[in-house]
């Protein structure tokens, strides 16, 4: 690949796994095709989902229903979802059968108790970075192919901070997998209107 390219893994943790607590269905249809990938690339980075005990995102938090309700956050509205990724918990371990030997580094992210992360550079607030962008500028890698769980949401969300952010991005679309389909949609359609590349797997790799 290019020098300045970069693949961001997102969020390939047990949890997002079937048989995890926030699975995302096929997500672990992708973990072949993520080792694939990451061959192909000299600079592999990894995020982390790591929330710590009553986090924000968690609808036990609020005794309320993981899916169907929200809270109104002081950044605007959060979804709730089941409790995932625990801080050193199992469930937040990288995925059985993730195999990247070259990944040079681990954005953790969603450790604040009263802001959630979706986004690999920018918490839930839009105004907290998590450092990755000053990371890649500072490396010169401005080149991002995406590729994770979940498209929806942490996928979707970097990919447009990303764009926002002045990198050429690119989403390996079957290397990603979604929670819901009509989510999934309104992402897709929010990426192409701000010039994220859709691309597959095999031209990636047949690009060298
Ligand atoms: C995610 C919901 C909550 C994701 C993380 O990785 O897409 N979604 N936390
Ligand atoms: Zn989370």
């Amino acid at each position: 690949m290019h020098p300045s390219a970069a693949l961001l893994v997102i969020d390939m943790q047990q949890d997002f796994l079937p048989g995890g607590r926030l699975a995302v269905p096929g997500g672990d249809m992708i973990v072949p095709i993520v080792n694939r990938l990451a061959r192909k690339f000299e600079h592999v980075i990894l995020t982390q989902d790591w929330h710590p005990h009553a986090h924000i995102s968690f609808a036990t938090t609020h005794g309320k229903r993981p899916f169907l309700d929200t809270v109104e956050a002081s950044y605007g509205r959060q979804s709730l979802w089941p409790e995932h990724t625990l801080q050193g918990s199992s469930g937040a371990d990288f995925a059985d059968g993730l195999d990247l030997p070259n990944a040079e580094m681990i954005v953790r992210k969603g450790f604040r108790v009263s802001v959630d992360s979706y986004s690999a550079f920018l918490e839930n607030d839009h105004i907290t970075p998590t450092g990755l962008a000053g990371y890649l500028r500072e490396r010169q890698l401005s080149h991002l192919y995406l590729c994770g769980l979940a498209w929806d949401y942490c996928v979707g969300h970097s990919a447009l901070d990303a764009r926002e952010l002045g990198f050429q991005v690119s989403v390996i679309t079957d290397a990603v997998r979604g929670i819901d389909d009509e989510a999934v949609q309104a992402m897709t359609e929010h990426w192409l209107a701000s010039g994220v590349h859709l691309i597959s797997s095999d031209e990636v790799e047949r690009s060298g």
